[in-house]
């Protein structure tokens, strides 16, 4: 039996919740047709012309696992339909940044995206402990928990948010890079790094000595590139995809969170669809994740090698105490915010 890391560690804090859940107006408009920028399209042969056509946010490029995961699920959603509901993929963050496009997802203005739950813990507070450090072993312990009865109650609970929670996506784990050379966690220390903008982001950093400095993912290459952050932190397909490690060429394999993706529907536009209609959606995005997640192993590997042979320096953390150590105070802090989903995750480490 494997025990929690932070255990014996001091009081926790409870926090007041600073969730901003928004103001859906509801009447999203479920007959539009594809906007100016271009779907990435099914691939798939329609069978008929369809009667519903949604649109699908996505901010990676068209050949990422993630896309190709919604693919899938676009795929499926048109097979099962026998052609009556299109869903075009808009990847390359066609459709805006993260934030602007769940924004626009709460509102119903855009129907689906696929997004970070990093993204999602600023507009629904309970998705906010994926972005708690070092809370799962591995990927397995992780999807042990995501696709147990705990891990789809929290993913049912974004209707709380005004969206329906469709399916958890795999992202891997994230690290640390940044343009100066690190060793361990007292490297962070003094640089300025680039999070996805949420309340336990920024105390990550804070707790490692760093300056956190949220923005939007397209923002971040220029701004390493011209020094206006140091570092920023990401997993393997996001650090190689983003040309992030170009510019910041030390990475260091500390692997401080494992935060899923999430596909998910605007709630506006969902309980406008017949109930027929709400299960194929819900069933086919279900179906999609085991291939999203065999795509994710093969990128994951893809661009490891890739940045590798680019000449990276790479660091490897035999030892991760070091770092648990530094961000206990996070855990602290949030302990008895997320108690009960931290209990659950903890029931599905070995
Ligand atoms: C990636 C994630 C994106 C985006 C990005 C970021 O891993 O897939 O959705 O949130 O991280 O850091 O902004």
């Amino acid at each position: 039996m494997v025990k929690k890391w932070w255990l014996g560690t001091t009081t926790a804090v409870l926090l007041a919740g600073l969730t901003l859940t928004g103001c859906g107006l509801g009447n999203g408009n479920v007959q539009k047709q594809g906007g100016a920028a271009s779907p990435a399209g099914t691939g798939q042969p329609e069978t008929k012309k369809a009667s519903l056509t949604f649109r699908l946010a996505d901010t990676h490029p068209p050949d990422y696992p993630t896309v190709l995961g919604d693919k899938k699920f676009a795929e499926l959603v048109n097979q099962k339909s026998n052609g009556r509901i299109k869903i075009d993929v808009f990847p390359s963050s066609q459709l805006g940044e993260e934030k602007a496009v769940v924004e626009q997802v709460q509102l119903g203005a855009i129907e689906f995206t696929r997004v970070s739950t990093g993204v999602v813990a600023d507009f629904s507070k309970p998705m906010g402990v994926f972005s708690l450090p070092y809370i799962f072993e591995n990927e397995e312990h992780e999807w042990k928990f995501l696709t147990s009865a705990e891990g789809t109650k929290l993913l049912d609970g974004l209707t709380a948010s005004k969206f329906v929670g469709l399916a958890y996506f795999d992202s891997g784990a994230r690290n640390f890079y940044s343009r100066k050379p690190m060793k361990g966690p007292e490297d962070i220390k003094g640089q300025k790094i680039r999070v996805i903008q949420n309340k336990i982001n920024i105390d990550l950093i804070g707790a490692l000595g760093g300056s956190a400095t949220p923005m939007p993912y397209g923002d971040v290459f220029s701004s390493l590139q011209t020094g206006v952050i140091d570092a920023a932190e990401n997993n393997w397909p996001s650090y190689d995809t983003s040309n992030h490690y170009t510019v910041a060429k030390n990475y260091i394999l500390d692997g401080h969170q494992r935060v899923p993706e999430v596909l998910m529907m605007s709630k506006a536009a969902f309980d406008k669809l017949s109930d027929d209609d709400k299960k194929i959606i819900k069933e086919a995005a279900q179906e999609a994740i085991p291939y999203q997640r065999e795509e994710w192993k093969k990128f994951e590997k893809k661009s490891e090698e890739k940045v590798r042979a680019a000449g990276v320096t790479i660091t490897e953390v035999k030892d991760v105490k070091p770092w648990q150590e530094a961000v206990k105070p996070v855990i602290d802090k949030y302990r008895a915010e997320y108690k009960d989903v931290l209990d659950a995750i903890d029931k599905y480490r070995k």
